[in-house]
């Protein structure tokens, strides 16, 4: 059997990743394929229907608070390291599964995920050749010129922590104007222009230091590309199983493992 597809879906906490994956599950499970859902935020209240693999068994933020007499940011810190520890554990369930795509959710606050070593562990331990990064740019930061900067580093940040392919996603996009959908989407397409949006948003810009930052978002080459999708709509999910598969190598489709439904 091939490689299951290993997609995570990361960005700045209420991005919109779980309801991204729980979206894309459905999509996948009626375009004929298996998906796992696995959760990896040990401090999420959502329901666990849905959740195929959830961390919750083994790691709670809430008992790790208790337990240890931490407050929130502390036990956060201590939980991403247990889950490293029981990464082997998650692993193991994931494959028991066997399904052809597995979609991992990652935990709500994006510092302890992008920079935490142990963060690394446990995407080293659960990707194979075939895994991507789906970054979300959350609109509500995106739709600024500065706050779209501000996501375009991060993502690179994340991009060059795991060493993983990466696609830039604007989550949420029903919540843009049709009007601020195009000049989000024109600053991803042309640097130029993000450059005239920063520059004319801040009065007295440290010229020097945009100028040096521009070439390197141009640069970034995959910037460009920023894709559309809202999980409450189901939106631009086809579009992003086919960059997924580009990713994976190959623009062919795996064989369905079940007739789809959504044809
Ligand atoms: N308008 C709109 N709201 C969304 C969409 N996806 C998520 N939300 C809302 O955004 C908030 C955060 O979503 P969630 O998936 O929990 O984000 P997470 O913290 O990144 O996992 C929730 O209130 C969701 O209802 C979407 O596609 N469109
Ligand atoms: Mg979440």
């Amino acid at each position: 059997m091939e490689e299951p597809g290993t997609v995570y879906f990361t960005g700045t906490a209420g991005a919109g990743k779980t309801s991204l994956c729980r979206s894309f599950a459905e999509w996948v499970r009626s375009s004929g394929y298996d998906a796992t859902v696995v959760n990896l935020d040990p401090g999420t209240e959502s329901e666990a229907e849905g959740i195929d693999v959830d961390i919750r068994e083994w790691v709670r933020l809430a008992d790790i608070e208790e337990e240890y007499g931490l407050g929130p940011n502390g036990a956060q810190v201590a939980a991403a390291d247990m889950i490293a520890l029981k990464i082997f554990e998650v692993k193991q369930a994931v494959q028991e599964l066997k399904a052809d795509y597995v979609l991992v959710d990652t935990p709500g606050q994006i510092e302890l995920f992008a920079f935490r070593e142990a963060s690394k562990a446990i995407v080293d331990a659960l990707s194979g050749d075939r895994s991507v990064l789906a970054f979300l740019f959350d609109p509500s930061l995106a739709r600024t010129p500065g706050g779209f900067v501000s996501l375009v580093m991060l993502s690179a940040t994340l991009e060059f922590r795991f060493r993983l392919p990466l696609v830039n996603l604007l989550a949420k996009s029903d919540a843009l104007s049709p009007e601020q959908l195009t000049e989000v989407l024109g600053w991803s397409d042309e640097p130029g222009r993000l450059y005239d949006a920063v520059t004319s948003e801040s009065p007295t810009p440290d010229v020097q230091l945009s100028t040096e930052l521009f070439r390197a978002i141009e640069a970034m080459g995959p910037l460009v590309g920023l894709l559309p999708t809202s999980a409450k709509e189901g939106t631009g999910l086809e579009p992003l199983y086919q960059s997924c598969q580009r990713v994976f190598g190959g623009a062919e489709d795996l064989e369905p493992s079940h007739a789809p439904t959504n044809e």
